[in-house]
């Protein structure tokens, strides 16, 4: 579905991306969000990163659990070096554009391509979806106003957000097209690394995801030592060794899982896993992995601990962040308007 049309290079390159705080953050976020984020920032882009706590609410949320996650998630960014002198951190909510643009863009996108979104599929299977909230069905329009409110170039993400991504080129396409213009740039995902899609520790067809209903098919940002270690050593396996090369993992999902996560977190390949571990049995290599999980994860949840002392400081950053956000956004959500063909007489 999605356009193919280029990128615009007359366009500044900048990143933008976000994490919902609809609850503790995991393994999956850390891998394909966070590391990356703050890897980002090394590269002499702009980089803004948003809580986006508008989209946290397409479920339900409960009002001082959704504060205290949208703090913890802020946390999270600053402990993972995210740093604010550098970065824009601040939570959607506060910078009035998103919706705005949103419901804008509502008007350009059309209802079909809501319903063919996965995500949807995913989220409201066998539930009633007539039941579920409009905000969830419209929640990629909201994603796009998210990103293209910024003129964002480019988007890190992990595998899961690549339809949304490509709706996101599509709405841009059709807003130029529509009003004959060249206004939007068409966005590029930015999925790369070995831990785009970081699987269930219990099942290794299903994404880890922070909503999953057992507690065991993830680590969180926010698990001791020894809860890591023994998720991991509960993790399904299969019976067999590691087999000699990356061929010998088909088929073989949680296995695969365990070694992109080994080699994600090392910073290295899953082939460089494979040579390492050649013929090794879990019971040998879930121990290395539990211990590498333990010595990456443990300095960032206590310095998320640290910061998750001082609310106020967060808020503060937060607050920050929005008023340095709304400025780049103001201009882009007033040219926008005006070439719909709204009347702002109050400047
Ligand atoms: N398992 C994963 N592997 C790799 N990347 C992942 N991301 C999420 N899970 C994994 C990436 O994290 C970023 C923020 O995601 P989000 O919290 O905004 O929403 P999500 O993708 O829906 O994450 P969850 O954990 O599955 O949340 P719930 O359970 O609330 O729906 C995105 O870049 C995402 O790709």
């Amino acid at each position: 579905m999605s356009a193919p049309v280029a990128a615009n290079p007359a366009f500044t390159p900048r990143i933008f991306s976000g994490i919902q705080p609809s609850g503790g953050m995991t393994l999956g976020n850390y891998l394909g969000a966070l590391k990356r984020f703050a890897e980002k920032q090394d590269e002499g882009i702009e980089t803004i990163y948003c809580v986006v706590d508008l989209h946290a609410i397409t479920v339900w949320q409960d009002p001082e659990k959704l504060r205290h996650q949208t703090r913890e998630i802020t946390a999270a960014y600053l402990a993972s070096g995210i740093d604010p002198a550098r970065s824009i951190i601040f939570n959607q909510s506060q910078v009035t554009g998103h919706a705005e643009l949103a419901w804008i863009l509502n008007c350009v996108a059309r209802i079909g391509w809501m319903y063919r979104m996965t995500q949807f599929k995913d989220k409201t299977a066998g539930k009633n979806a007539e039941n579920s909230s409009l905000g969830l069905l419209a929640y990629p329009s909201l994603m796009a106003a998210d990103i293209l409110l910024y003129h964002t170039t480019q988007v890190p993400v992990g595998e899961d957000q690549k339809q949304h991504l490509e709706l996101t080129r599509d709405i841009a396409a059709k807003f130029n097209h529509d009003y004959g213009v060249d206004f939007f740039p068409i966005t590029e995902p930015l999925i790369e690394g070995s831990a785009t899609r970081v699987m269930s520790l219990r099942d290794g067809t299903k994404k880890m995801s922070k909503s999953d209903p057992s507690d065991a098919s993830r680590i969180n940002l926010t698990d001791d030592a020894d809860t890591i270690a023994k998720k991991i050593r509960k993790a399904t396996t299969d019976p067999n060794p590691l087999p000699e090369t990356l061929e010998g993992l088909k088929d073989r999902p949680e296995a695969r899982n365990l070694v992109n996560i080994y080699a994600a977190l090392e910073g290295s390949t899953p082939e460089a896993v494979i040579r390492e571990f050649a013929g090794a049995q879990f019971g040998t290599f879930k121990p290395r992995l539990a211990d590498l999980a333990v010595a990456k994860l443990s300095p960032i949840t206590e310095a998320m601990n640290r910061y998750m002392q001082d609310p106020a400081e967060i808020d503060r950053i937060l607050g920050e962040g929005a008023a340095r956000a709304d400025a780049i956004a103001s201009p882009i959500l007033a040219k926008t308007k005006e070439i719909v063909g709204m009347i702002n007489s109050r400047r």
